[in-house]
C-alpha cells in the first residue's frame, strides 16, 4: 500500500491552530492545579486505574515515533529531499525513539493513571501525524537549508536541549533504588539552578526544532510543550519547597536565575 503525495495546507493550518488552542486549554487547566500523575497524583486514590510506568510511557509515546515512520514508509514516491528536510524528520523520530524505546525501560516512576494514558496516547497520535505529515508531505526547503542560520542555530538548540533533558532524566532516576517510590531533592547538572531541569531541556529542544524547521506545526508543538510542562515545573518547585525544609532557596522553578 502506498499514498500518493498530496499536501493540504488548510489541514496543516487547522491542526496547528487546534494544537495552539489545546496548549491554551492545558495552561488554563493546569496552571492552578497540576496534572495528576507522579508526585501530584492524589495519593493512591484509585489503585485499580493505574498502569505500570514502563508500560504506560512505552504505549503513550509509541505513536509519536510510529505515525511519522509509517507516513514516511507509505509515501509514494519516496521523498525527503533536500538533505535539510530529511534531517529534520530524523530529529523528531530520534527524540521519540529515545522516549519510546529507551526512557520507559529505565524509569523508576510510580504507576501512571489509565485515564491520562488514554489522553496522552491520543495526543501523541495527533502530534505525530501533524509533524510527520507536514515534514513528509508539505515542507519545502531550499537545497542549502542546512547552512541557513535558522537550521544551524535550531539544530544546536535541539541538541543542547536533548542533552539537558536526557541527563536530567538520568539524575532523577538515580535518586531511587529499584522498587523505591519516595521523593528526594534532585542534585547536580542543571538541577543546581532549577527544579524542572528535565522540562527546561525538553522546552529548549522543541523550540530549537521549531526554529530549525521554521514551521507552524513545530512552533505550535513547542508552545504546547511550554504550556504543558512549564506549569508542571512550577508545581514541582512548590512541592519541593513545601516538602523539604532544606530545599535550596536560590533554586528557580524552570528558567535558571529568572523564574
Ligand atoms: N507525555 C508530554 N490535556 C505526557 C503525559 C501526560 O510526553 O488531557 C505530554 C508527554 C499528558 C501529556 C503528555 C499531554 C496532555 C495530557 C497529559 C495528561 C493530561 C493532559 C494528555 C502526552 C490533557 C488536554 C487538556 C490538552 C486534553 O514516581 P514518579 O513518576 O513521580 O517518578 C518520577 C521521577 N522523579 C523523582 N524521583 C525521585 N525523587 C524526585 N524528587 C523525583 N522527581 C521526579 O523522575 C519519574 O519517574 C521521573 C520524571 O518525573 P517528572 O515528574 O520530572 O517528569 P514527567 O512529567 O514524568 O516527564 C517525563 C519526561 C520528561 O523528560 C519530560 O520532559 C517529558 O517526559 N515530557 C513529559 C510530558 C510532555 C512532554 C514531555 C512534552 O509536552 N513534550
Amino acid at each position: 500500500m502506498s499514498w500518493s503525495c498530496q499536501c493540504f495546507p488548510s489541514l496543516v493550518l487547522a491542526l496547528s491552530s487546534l494544537l495552539g488552542a489545546l496548549a491554551l486549554l492545558q495552561l488554563s487547566l493546569y496552571l492552578r492545579v497540576p496534572s495528576r500523575y507522579g508526585k501530584h497524583e492524589e495519593r493512591l486514590c484509585r489503585p485499580r486505574g493505574r498502569v505500570p510506568a514502563r508500560c504506560a510511557w512505552f504505549l503513550q509515546e509509541l505513536p509519536s515515533f510510529l505515525v511519522p515512520a509509517l507516513l514516511l514508509a507509505l509515501r509514494s514516491p519516496p521523498r525527503l529531499e533536500p538533505l535539510g528536510c530529511r534531517l529534520l524528520c530524523c530529529l523528531f523520530c530520534w527524540h521519540y525513539f529515545y522516549r519510546t524505546f529507551i526512557y520507559p525501560f529505565f524509569t523508576r516512576g510510580r504507576p501512571f493513571p489509565l485515564q491520562l494514558l488514554f489522553f496522552g496516547t491520543l495526543f501523541c497520535i495527533y502530534n505525530g501525524f501533524l509533524q510527520g505529515y507536514y515534514l513528509i508531505y508539505c515542507a519545502e526547503y531550499p537545497n542549502d537549508w542546512c547552512t541557513d542560520i535558522r537550521f544551524t542555530s535550531g539544530l544546536l538548540l535541539f541538541l543542547l536541549g536533548m542533552g539537558i533533558n536526557i541527563h536530567s532524566d538520568l539524575l532523577l532516576r538515580q535518586l531511587r533504588k529499584p522498587g523505591e517510590v519516595t521523593y528526594k531533592i534532585p542534585q547536580g547538572g542543571l538541577f543546581t539552578y532549577v527544579s524542572g531541569a528535565n522540562y527546561f531541556g525538553e522546552i529548549v529542544e522543541w523550540f530549537g526544532f521549531a526554529i530549525a524547521t521554521w514551521s507552524l506545526p513545530a512552533f505550535a508543538f513547542a508552545f504546547f510543550t511550554l504550556c504543558c510542562i512549564g506549569p508542571r515545573a512550577y508545581h514541582h518547585h512548590r512541592y519541593y519547597l513545601k516538602t523539604f525544609t532544606d530545599y535550596p532557596k536560590s533554586r528557580k522553578a524552570l528558567i535558571p536565575f529568572v523564574f
